[in-house]
């Protein structure tokens, strides 16, 4: 039997971090908590992370296609807040990026992390975003890492 699973280290990848300013009183912790995955779990350098700063959820899926087409990065890592209001609003926003995110993926051929927060309350996305429930920003990034590994074992195999 032959498993195939991925380590957290990726001392040489190449990773994009896509944050929106919407809800950044959110967003930034979300940041905060992939930067310090990436660093210190992935041992992922500074100078390999690039953070790229777009206005909101909605813009999340485009900016991944872009630096995916690029070709330069091993991963993407997808920041958002997403808070329920009062009307349909919140259910395009998670639902297009949620989307749009997949699509790229697949296309692409790379990791494309999703750390977007879809809550329904404020208090729901403090709690994910370095307190009580962790930070989702730093599960997408060790995720991010994981899958960096294991495609690249997929495809070292039998080399
Ligand atoms: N963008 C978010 O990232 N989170 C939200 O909660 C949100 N709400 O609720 O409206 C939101 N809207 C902005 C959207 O992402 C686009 O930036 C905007 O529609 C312009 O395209």
């Amino acid at each position: 039997m032959k498993t195939i699973e991925g380590n957290l280290t990726a001392r040489d990848a190449r990773v994009a971090v896509i944050v929106s300013r919407f809800n950044s009183f959110i967003t930034e912790h979300l940041l905060s908590g992939a930067l310090d995955v990436l660093n210190r779990q992935g041992e992922v350098p500074d100078s390999a992370i690039t953070v790229v700063r777009v206005p909101g959820a909605v813009e999340i899926p485009l900016t991944a296609k872009t630096l995916a087409a690029t070709k330069k990065y091993d991963a993407v890592i997808a920041l958002g807040c997403v808070i329920r209001g009062a009307t349909y609003h919140f259910e395009i926003v998670a639902n297009e990026s949620a989307k749009g995110l997949a699509q790229v993926m697949l296309e692409h051929g790379i990791p494309v992390a999703f750390g977007i927060l879809t809550t329904d309350t404020i208090d729901q996305a403090v709690q994910r975003a370095g307190s009580k429930a962790g930070n989702k920003g730093a599960e997408a990034a060790l995720s991010a890492l994981e899958m960096i590994n294991v495609l690249k074992q997929i495809k070292d195999q039998d080399k």
